[in-house]
């Protein structure tokens, strides 16, 4: 399963800085606006202590975890939906992503403007919120101009998008119109860069968010780069994942073999036969059933033939959910 997760920010907010912290790659950032032009997908691996922990027992030459896709995107500033800054272009790359990660700035410093005038946060949220509301109602008129008669498909959309002047921004969504690919049905998450704020992770007008949380990427990124401030403060991104993780309804199960120890991630409730199709398309057309075990078991056991005698290995069919930190083998 592969998951983007498009940067939405105003310019200078830190976006491409926080594809560096989780890089590493030396991506453009730079103090003025618009340091980003076009949209850039980086495959960012996330490697957990669970799969830490299969690995030192496996101790296959090879260890593959399973990654998250981030898209730095150009920055949107107000007007965006009537063609400002980079505009449109802009709005597009977020639409082809399957959930947006909004980066607001909340850190003060001199020599990197703000595209208005000033840090706040709060404003800030709000002038995106104004611009992905103005450009998805701008498409649904766009339809029901194209449309002119009252078909039923116009009928809905009409009442979309009488619910986002009424402001519900996020209304549920009919099948019909996920090609529209609307901004406001998708799941945003916020991410404060800087100062963490109560005012902001508490305010019950951004209950839109599905998540929200804070990380300082400069100081981060410090820290990357210093060993020994890192062990005495500690990072905070691998929280900042766990959280996302969760938030984003993920869970992680592994497989291995001789050769190769791997972490994979599945929604939450997927079936197992339609997790087996990422490992191999072969394996899902010749399923039979696939074994499996908790890792925390199989820990226990510290090895497949034990865990077996203990009667710690459960055979699963296609149609049976995939659980958080299960280990499979296919048969086929
Ligand atoms: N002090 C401080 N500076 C930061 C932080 N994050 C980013 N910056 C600085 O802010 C400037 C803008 O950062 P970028 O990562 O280029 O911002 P962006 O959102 O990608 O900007 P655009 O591509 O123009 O949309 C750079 O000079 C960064 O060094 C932070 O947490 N603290
Ligand atoms: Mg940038």
């Amino acid at each position: 399963m592969k998951l983007s997760l498009g940067l939405c920010g105003l310019p200078n907010s830190g976006k491409s800085t926080f594809i560096k912290l989780l890089t590493q790659l030396e991506v453009a950032i730079g103090p003025y606006p618009f340091t980003t032009l076009r949209s850039q997908e980086y495959a960012v691996p996330v490697i957990t202590d669970e799969l830490k922990s299969l690995h030192s027992l496996t101790q296959t030459q090879k260890i593959i975890p399973p990654s998250l896709f981030f898209v730095d995107v150009p920055g949107l500033i107000r007007n965006a939906h009537q063609g400002e800054g980079l505009g449109n272009e802009f709005l597009s790359y977020l639409r082809g992503c399957d959930a947006i990660i909004e980066i607001v700035r909340n850190f003060r410093r001199e020599d990197v403007p703000h595209v208005e005038g000033s840090v706040d946060p709060i404003r800030d949220i709000f002038i995106i919120e104004d611009e992905i509301f103005f450009a998805d109602r701008k498409i649904i008129e766009r339809q029901l101009k194209l449309n002119r008669g009252m078909t039923k498909i116009d009928h809905n959309l009409k009442k979309i998008f009488d619910l986002l002047e009424a402001g519900k921004r996020f209304p549920h969504i009919e099948n019909e119109f996920k090609k529209f690919n609307f901004l406001v049905t998708k799941d945003w998450f916020l991410l404060i860069n800087g100062d963490c704020s109560d005012d902001i992770l508490e305010n019950e007008k951004l209950n839109f968010f599905k998540g929200r949380y804070c990380l300082d990427f400069e100081w981060e990124l410090e820290l990357k780069n210093n060993q020994e401030i890192n062990e005495e403060f500690g990072s905070r991104v691998e929280t900042f994942f766990q959280k996302l993780k969760k938030d984003l309804n993920l869970i992680q199960f592994f497989t291995f073999n001789d050769e190769i120890t791997q972490g994979w991630f599945a929604f939450r409730g997927q079936k197992l036969i339609n997790v087996v199709e990422q490992i191999h398309s072969d394996f899902a057309k010749k399923f039979k059933m696939a074994e499996a075990i908790d890792l925390a078991d199989f820990l226990r056991a510290r090895s497949w033939e034990e865990a077996r005698k203990l009667g710690l290995i459960k055979n699963k069919g296609r149609e049976a959910e995939i659980e958080e930190n299960e280990i499979i083998f296919v048969k086929i």
